[in-house]
């Protein structure tokens, strides 16, 4: 029975430590007023099927995953979503009109040229932090950063 166990922990361990996410490009767009939420894009792939779970920073009191849809009214609105599927070799661009992580409660303005650290949890690769430099309040990605 013991034997049994270890091998079972050991497929565990192993299957988490196979499960990676990369994160990359991560951005945020300057704020004008603290009071109003901020938001934040990345883009992220995993090796593996996952499932992002959430987010959070120290410069905002909670971080939500939104997607926006457009209605047939070609009214834009955002869906809050409780946790985002990452299939296995897909990548799930995050940009502005479409998902973003939303900054709720920002702790002060986000302004261009700071970055603040973002942690992201993921079902199987666990916790990853990555620093996410602020753009211009009318930046649509870090490509085009002057
Ligand atoms: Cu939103």
């Amino acid at each position: 029975m013991k034997l049994f166990l270890a091998a079972v922990c050991t497929a565990m361990f192993s299957a988490a430590a196979l499960a990676e996410v990369v994160v990359s490009d991560p951005w945020a767009r300057a704020s004008i007023l603290a009071s109003r939420p901020g938001a934040a894009y990345l883009t992220l792939r995993s090796d593996a099927d996952d499932r992002l779970l959430s987010a959070t920073t120290p410069v905002a009191d909670h971080v939500m995953i939104h997607a926006s849809e457009t209605d047939a009214d070609s009214v834009a609105r955002m869906i809050h979503l409780d946790a985002l599927d990452l299939p296995a070799g897909r990548m799930v661009r995050f940009a502005p009109g479409g998902m973003h992580l939303m900054l709720m409660g920002l702790a002060g303005k986000l302004d261009e040229g700071a970055s603040f650290p973002l942690t992201l949890t993921f079902e199987r690769a666990g916790a990853i932090t990555v620093g996410v430099p602020v753009l211009g309040v009318a930046a649509t990605g870090p490509e085009v950063e002057p």
